[in-house]
């Protein structure tokens, strides 16, 4: 691995949570476990049972309100702070978890639980309060007003956010880091060869071999509040 980065991306995902007490999608007990991902993370699910799926992101939103980051999140905060080069910090997760442990500029790929989306007007707004239906009313767009609020979630189907700085940033760093993600969602899971195409060192850290370990130079395995602490502790010097 090169001894002393100038320019990083790393990629988190839901295994990051895993110890702050949010569930994974594809573990046993995940959440795919729990719910058909068809009915409730496809725009065709939203549009078959819209109440299903705002309960079902109503739900999490608020499972957030009770959970704390953990040592992965606040050493990668510290990393954004104390790192003389150039740090990108890409997220799959839609949890604020990054942020509540004090990294500054987080890319949410796959959206946010606390943003709205308008489906009438495109408009991407704050929103902590449930989306589902009240009184059999859905609550309006603060700004055009229609009740055509969805979560601010990307599902199966639908194209991750700010794709073109994402690849840009993986043709140009020299250290791709992926954390706490199983590999098994495209376009995230192909990020590690398109780095490693432009030349760069890369590293997994999760808590067992992912689908995509084998294309790493380097994989360590265990838990991210242990790895992740250690691993910034060795770019930092
Ligand atoms: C720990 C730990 C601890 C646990 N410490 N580690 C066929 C081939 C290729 C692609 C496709 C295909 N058919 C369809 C596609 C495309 C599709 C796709 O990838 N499907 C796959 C199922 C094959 N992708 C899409 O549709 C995407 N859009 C798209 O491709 O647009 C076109 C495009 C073209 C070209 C360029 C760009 C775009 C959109 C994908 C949207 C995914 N959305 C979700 C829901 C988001 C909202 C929500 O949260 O509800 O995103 S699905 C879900 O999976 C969520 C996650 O972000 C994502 C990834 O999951 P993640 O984070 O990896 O979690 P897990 O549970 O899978 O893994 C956790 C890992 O942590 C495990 O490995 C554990 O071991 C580990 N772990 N505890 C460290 N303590």
């Amino acid at each position: 691995m090169a001894d002393t980065p100038t320019s990083i991306v790393v990629l988190t995902g839901a295994g990051i949570s895993a110890e702050s007490g949010i569930d994974t999608f594809r573990s046993e007990g995940g959440l795919w476990e729990q719910h058909r991902i068809e009915d409730v993370a496809t725009p065709e699910g939203f549009a078959r049972n819209p109440d299903l799926v705002l309960g079902f992101y109503d739900a999490r939103r608020e499972a957030l309100a009770a959970v704390d980051p953990n040592p992965a999140h606040h050493a990668l905060a510290r990393l954004e702070t104390e790192f003389s080069g150039e740090l990108l910090l890409i997220t799959q997760n839609v949890d604020d978890l990054h942020e509540r442990g004090g990294s500054a500029r987080v890319l949410h790929m796959h959206g946010e639980l606390k943003s709205a989306l308008c489906q009438s007007c495109e408009t991407r707004s704050r929103w902590d309060a449930p989306m589902s239906a009240k009184d059999g009313q859905r609550p309006a767009c603060p700004v055009c007003k229609a009740p055509s609020l969805r979560p601010d979630v990307v599902w199966f189907g639908e194209m991750p956010y700010q794709m073109d700085r994402i690849y840009a940033a993986l043709a140009t760093c020299d250290l791709f880091v992926s954390i706490g993600t199983s590999g098994a969602v495209y376009p995230a899971a192909g990020f590690v060869q398109e780095a490693r195409a432009f030349g760069a060192e890369t590293l997994e850290l999760n808590l067992e071999p992912s689908e995509g370990s084998h294309f790493f130079a380097t994989s360590r395995h265990g838990p991210a509040g242990q790895l992740v602490p250690q691993w910034v502790d060795e770019v930092l010097g």
